[in-house]
């Protein structure tokens, strides 16, 4: 097949998923043609299948706010053309479904009927879809979608609870590359971070609200009594000020070690003990899924989609959101060292459903199913 992927091209869950989709798919023969305003940060390989268009928005005094969804549709519209693309696949509703109903109109006007699929992600219905400024456009978009797509059973019933949704929304998980994420020997790391042999705790986001980093380091500091420890903490956004502000409140900063944004985040999972997510929202967790492929067992909140990830006594342990003492008495639990074993071969067991060549032929399965219902019609 021929495919056309629209998203965010940065560290975002979406833009990552949509990227190892790509990947995966060229890997199987497809072309693929990523449309996006700049190179994705996982496009990093060669591939003879992967091509790359990049969206260009004009400036002109004139414009507050660029028109990205304009230029958007306008690029799509010509490399559905020139590529003879089969399907186009949007991640993330907003802005990229209205976008793509943009270009689908004008291709009609053109003869051509390509086929629109858009994969919800999380966030785009949970916060920001919701917003009165979008709704009505975000249920319009899906509405006009050719096939939808959510990234969990609980994704799919918050978007029929808060949009009039009248599609079919079918449910594709998350997937994991696991000749990538896997556990590596990276003992000389581990010795540099923990020399006197402490747990290592990890978390990993975009440092936002939804993410309650407060959390991560409230359970922190009360391991740390218990059981030494360090933390260690991946990825940027605007929290962080705050969250280094308590940690010296705390007087904890030497066990806290804010890495940063990381290209090779499976680095530092092959030495950690144990992942935090407690996340106020979570549609699906990718991050929890890429710490159980490297054997590392998930403590987080009951929040969206984790519960159908990480199960409750036997991967990790699921608390209610914001429920620290539970996620506290629970993590003490899984680091204690006769039960440590288990829940990392456990968390890698669950982490092998989600391997990207079981997910893999579903995307395909749908592509051919809703191009095949779109050539029925003409
Ligand atoms: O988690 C974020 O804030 C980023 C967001 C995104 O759209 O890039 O992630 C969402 O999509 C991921 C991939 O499908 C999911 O694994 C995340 O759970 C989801 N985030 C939220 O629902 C908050």
């Amino acid at each position: 097949m021929r495919i056309g992927i629209v998203c965010y091209p940065t560290f975002g869950g979406s833009g990552v998923v949509a990227t190892e989709l790509g990947k995966a798919l060229a890997l199987e023969g497809h072309k693929v043609h990523f449309i996006t305003y700049s190179q994705p940060a996982r496009l990093d390989f060669y591939n003879q299948n992967l091509f790359y268009h990049e969206v260009f928005v004009p400036t002109y005094p004139l414009f507050q706010y660029a028109p990205y969804e304009l230029a958007l549709s306008s690029k799509m519209v010509d490399i559905v053309q020139f590529e003879k693309l089969d399907v186009l696949h949007v991640h993330y509703a907003i802005p990229h479904a209205s976008a793509a109903y943009m270009a689908k109109q004008i291709l009609k006007t053109k003869g051509i009927n390509i086929p629109v699929i858009t994969t919800l992600h999380g966030t785009d219905i949970t916060l920001v879809g919701k917003d009165p400024s979008f709704e009505p456009v975000v249920t319009f978009s899906i509405n006009q979608s050719d096939g939808v797509t959510a990234v969990s059973e609980s994704l799919r019933t918050e978007t029929y609870d808060y949009f009039p949704i009248e599609k079919d929304i079918k449910v594709i998980p998350n997937f994991i590359n696991l000749e990538k994420f896997k556990r590596q020997q990276k003992e000389h790391f581990r010795m540099a971070i923990s020399p006197n042999n402490e747990k290592l705790l990890v978390h990993t986001s975009n440092f936002r609200s939804v993410k309650r980093v407060e959390d991560v380091i409230q359970i922190f500091s009360r391991v740390r009594e218990v059981i030494p420890s360090k933390l260690l903490l991946v990825g940027d956004g605007p929290d962080r000020p705050r969250i280094e502000k308590l940690c010296r409140e705390l007087n904890i900063c030497p066990d806290v070690r804010f890495l940063g944004k990381l290209e090779a985040v499976e680095e530092v999972l092959s030495v950690a003990d144990l992942f935090l997510m407690p996340s106020e929202k979570e549609s699906f967790g990718l991050a929890a899924l890429e710490a159980m492929a490297c054997e590392v067992p998930v403590i987080s909140s009951d929040a969206g989609g984790i519960p159908e990830l990480n199960i409750n006594g036997v991967t990790g342990f699921v608390s209610r959101v914001g429920d620290v003492p539970d996620m506290v008495k629970n993590a003490l639990y899984v680091l204690d060292d006769i039960h440590l074993p288990t829940f990392k071969a456990n968390a890698l067991a669950r982490a092998k459903e989600f391997d990207v060549a079981k997910i893999l032929p579903q995307y395909e399965a749908f592509y051919q199913k809703i191009i095949a219902e779109q050539l029925a019609l003409t």
